[in-house]
């Protein structure tokens, strides 16, 4: 537990280190899920000045200043026309830019160039990466976490399984997180945009020593990559 505790001052860390808002994501599809949220928020900024501004202005102007009742209105047909329609359509709006997103994350890419293929499984309590098509395979142990080696710029594909219970991959800094589940196997595409370490961790408690269920992907160059392939630490 203790052993455990730097990693996840890390990975709270990987959360703060953004100017503003949420980081925003070392892989492409990452960079989609920040922009959609751009959009969120500066929405809710917007809707929320209206809001404010209507309520403050009322508070203000129409403040009690005698005893006489002030005219009395009972409908106003084409302001509630405007105030239904209005969120309906910016509801609309976000519902179209957040299915865009999520299709375009969950895409899984086809063609001739394969992107690199890699097993993820999780298991009480660590994790194992196979690289398919090689003979490569990098497992840990819940004291020493795996680290698995992937390429900057091309699609890599994990393929998500569980050999127990129900688990979590969740790598912060690429805003994505999905289940891994025994008997269903889940696929994902993600682009790592920059070089770097990326913390990850089990991200649904599974046991006693789920919080120890934690891993490293470090992104390197391609050629890099091929180099580490050939000669993987703590590989075959
Ligand atoms: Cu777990």
């Amino acid at each position: 537990m203790v052993t455990s505790l730097p990693w996840h001052i890390a990975l709270l860390a990987a959360g703060l280190g953004s100017p503003f808002g949420p980081p925003q994501g070392a892989t492409l599809q990452a960079r989609q899920i920040h922009a959609l949220w751009t959009v969120f928020f500066f929405a809710a900024v917007g809707v929320a000045a209206v809001v404010y501004g209507l309520i403050f202005w009322s508070i203000v102007k129409y403040r009690k200043r005698s005893d006489e009742l002030p005219p009395q209105f009972r409908e106003n047909v084409p302001l509630e026309i405007a105030y239904t329609t209005i969120p309906l359509l910016i509801v609309a709006g976000l519902f179209i830019l957040t299915y865009r997103t999520e299709v375009f994350v969950d895409q899984v890419a086809t063609g001739a160039d394969p992107p690199v293929t890699i097993r993820v499984t999780g298991f009480q309590w660590s994790w194992r990466f196979q690289y398919e098509g090689t003979p490569v395979q990098v497992a840990g142990t819940p004291d020493r976490p795996p680290e698995a080696v992937v390429p900057t710029g091309r699609p890599i594909r994990f393929i998500l399984e569980s050999a127990d219970v129900m688990h979590a991959f969740w790598i912060p800094s690429f805003l994505f997180k999905r289940d891994t589940m025994p008997g269903i196997t889940n696929q994902v595409d993600l682009t790592v945009q920059d070089p770097g370490t990326y913390l990850g961790s089990c991200a649904e408690f599974c046991g006693l020593d789920h919080t120890r269920m934690l891993f490293r992907i470090r992104a390197v160059s391609p050629a890099e990559y091929e180099r580490w392939l050939r000669h993987p630490e703590g590989g075959p």
